[in-house]
């Protein structure tokens, strides 16, 4: 074999071009392992996968937000980083090969990648030019490294002038590709182990004593009814149901939170932890339910919140009387548009919780303070990690999901669910029960109906209710028959309105439509 066969045979190779692939997987995995420890002793949010994730998450349009919520549920983070990651390692893999057929086209390629991510960055994450730098480190690493690997691929492949200098290149090579990959992958676990350390927010709420509650939520017998496969009365933290834009939890210890009341005030208001506290905490049950959730859905839940009035804040504020809405906005930059009167009106409970069924609120729940609001969606009034209240109008101002074509105001909607018999779980025939939950918070249920097949609706028993903001279980005994039944369930409220059977989709404003599954009896 001659040297100038070797050339053309090996430079223009598949083998030389799944080289210089790697050598850019390689230089991809050292931006983001660099830009991870980086983001580490910096802030979390400076990460280039969280920061270019919740850039996608704001801007992909709502069709496809909704379509990965219903998909992958509260996985749809996990999917979406997953992706990400994905698409950054064909990039990488591209950018090697780009390096391999024109020096440099490898290097603007990891050029740009890092701008962007530094970009996103900073724009995101509240950090402004310092949540740049990680990014832009890991950007100059794999800059550096996709030369220097391509480099020497291209002379261990074209450039042997004998067998034993093809040799040397070639140990060089692998050599370096493999450091790269051991760097790449200590960065980026030394990252996780340092952001771990370094978030003491867990050990903080760990170790967070919250004042007993002068007024508990008593709750009467008969409030839960007995049947198994039935949600419990109270949703356990760990079951309760999570919906929100953030790729990563924000971090916000309780000895620095401050609230901001400001806007349409006479006086603005600046409060901490404490002040908040000392305004007087009272226990409430509520159900929370998203905007996102179908008919039959389970993006519903009830907590005993620990909680100060969101009026007895207000009332330190003083609104002025041009003012019918309170932006509630989050350290994450997530806003809610709730009306005025829903947080000033004595006869509803809306609060700003710290406490969730006996413990602090939990991270991924909005700790330290959140704002929990019987009756309206989640979007429109339960924000999260609160920072500011603005009060202001729904003439001058929207929340987060209204400038993405939900509606400013959401009410939640009188509904109902069967939990069981489930579709994918055949019965014995027999007395069965068949039941589920109902809600309709502020005005509380009245009576819920079951049909079976084309039958006559039936009145099912109702549990005690706790009160009109948390939702009531309900069943039905059954004496089942072997074959396939439809079951539907139809909730009525106290004041005598009829659940709605129109179906309609969650946007702009909440799904309708009685929920019916069908059952199959052996
Ligand atoms: N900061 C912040 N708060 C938020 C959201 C969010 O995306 N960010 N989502 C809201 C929505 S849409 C709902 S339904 C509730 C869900 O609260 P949970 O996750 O505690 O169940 O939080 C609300 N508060
Ligand atoms: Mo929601």
């Amino acid at each position: 074999m001659n040297t100038t066969q070797k050339q053309s045979g090996r430079t223009g190779g598949w083998a030389t071009r799944g080289w210089a692939a790697l050598a850019g997987i390689v230089s991809g995995g050292l931006l983001l392992g660099v830009a991870e420890l980086a983001a580490a002793f910096i802030a979390p949010a400076a990460g280039p996968l969280l920061a270019v994730g919740s850039f996608v998450i704001d801007i992909v349009p709502r069709w496809a937000k909704e379509l990965a919520i219903q998909l992958f549920g509260s996985s749809d983070k996990l999917f979406l980083l997953g992706s990400l990651g994905l698409a950054a390692v064909v990039v990488a893999a591209v950018a090697g090969l780009l390096e391999l057929r024109r020096p440099l086209a490898g290097r603007v390629v990891f050029g740009l990648l890092a701008v962007t991510a530094a970009a996103a960055a900073a724009t995101r994450s509240g950090l402004g030019l310092v949540g740049a730098v990680p990014a832009l480190l890991g950007g100059v690493v794999a800059v550096i490294a996709v030369g220097l690997l391509v480099g020497r691929l291209r002379r261990w492949r074209s450039g042997a002038a004998s067998d034993a200098v093809a040799t040397v290149d070639r140990r060089r090579f692998l050599l370096l590709t493999a450091a790269g990959a051991v760097l790449a992958v200590a960065g980026g676990v030394g990252g996780r182990i340092v952001s771990a350390a370094t978030s003491s927010i867990a050990s903080v709420r760990k170790a967070l004593r919250l004042p007993a509650p002068a007024q508990r939520v008593t709750v009467p017998s008969g409030a839960e009814l007995e049947v198994p496969g039935l949600t419990p009365l109270f949703t356990p933290n760990a079951d309760f149901y999570r919906v929100d834009t953030a790729l990563s939890i924000p971090a916000v210890d309780p000895a620095n939170w401050r609230l901001r009341v400001g806007g349409l005030v006479e006086r603005e208001v600046d409060l901490g932890f404490d002040d908040l506290l000392r305004l007087g905490v009272d226990e409430y049950a509520i159900t929370l339910t998203c905007v996102s959730n179908e008919v039959g859905g389970s993006l519903t839940g009830t907590a005993r919140w620990l909680g100060v009035p969101v009026r007895s804040v207000l009332a330190l504020a003083r609104p002025r009387r041009s003012a019918d809405m309170v932006l509630s906005r989050s350290v994450d930059g997530f806003t809610a548009s709730t009306p005025l009167e829903a947080l000033t009106d004595a006869g509803r409970d809306a609060i700003l919780a710290v406490g969730m069924n006996g413990e602090p609120l939990p991270l991924e729940h909005g700790f330290p303070v959140r704002m929990v609001v019987p009756g309206l969606y989640g979007y429109v009034s339960a924000t999260k990690w609160l920072s500011e209240l603005t009060v202001t109008t729904f003439a001058a101002d929207q929340g987060y999901w209204t400038s993405r074509g939900y509606s400013a105001k959401a009410p939640i909607k009188l509904s109902s669910r069967i939990d069981t018999p489930r579709v994918d779980k055949p019965v014995a025939a027999g007395r069965t029960t068949v039941a589920g939950v109902a809600w309709a918070q502020t005005v509380g249920i009245g009576k819920v109906e079951v049909r079976i097949d084309g039958g006559d609706w039936q009145q099912a028993r109702l549990s005690t209710p706790v009160n009109r903001d948390t939702w009531v279980q309900w069943a039905l005994d059954w004496e089942a028959r072997p074959g396939t039944h439809t079951l539907s369930v139809r909730a009525t409220d106290r004041d005598g309105r009829l659940q709605e059977e129109k179906r309609a989709p969650i946007a702009p404003n909440g799904s309708t439509g009685w929920h019916s599954t069908l059952v199959r009896v052996e």
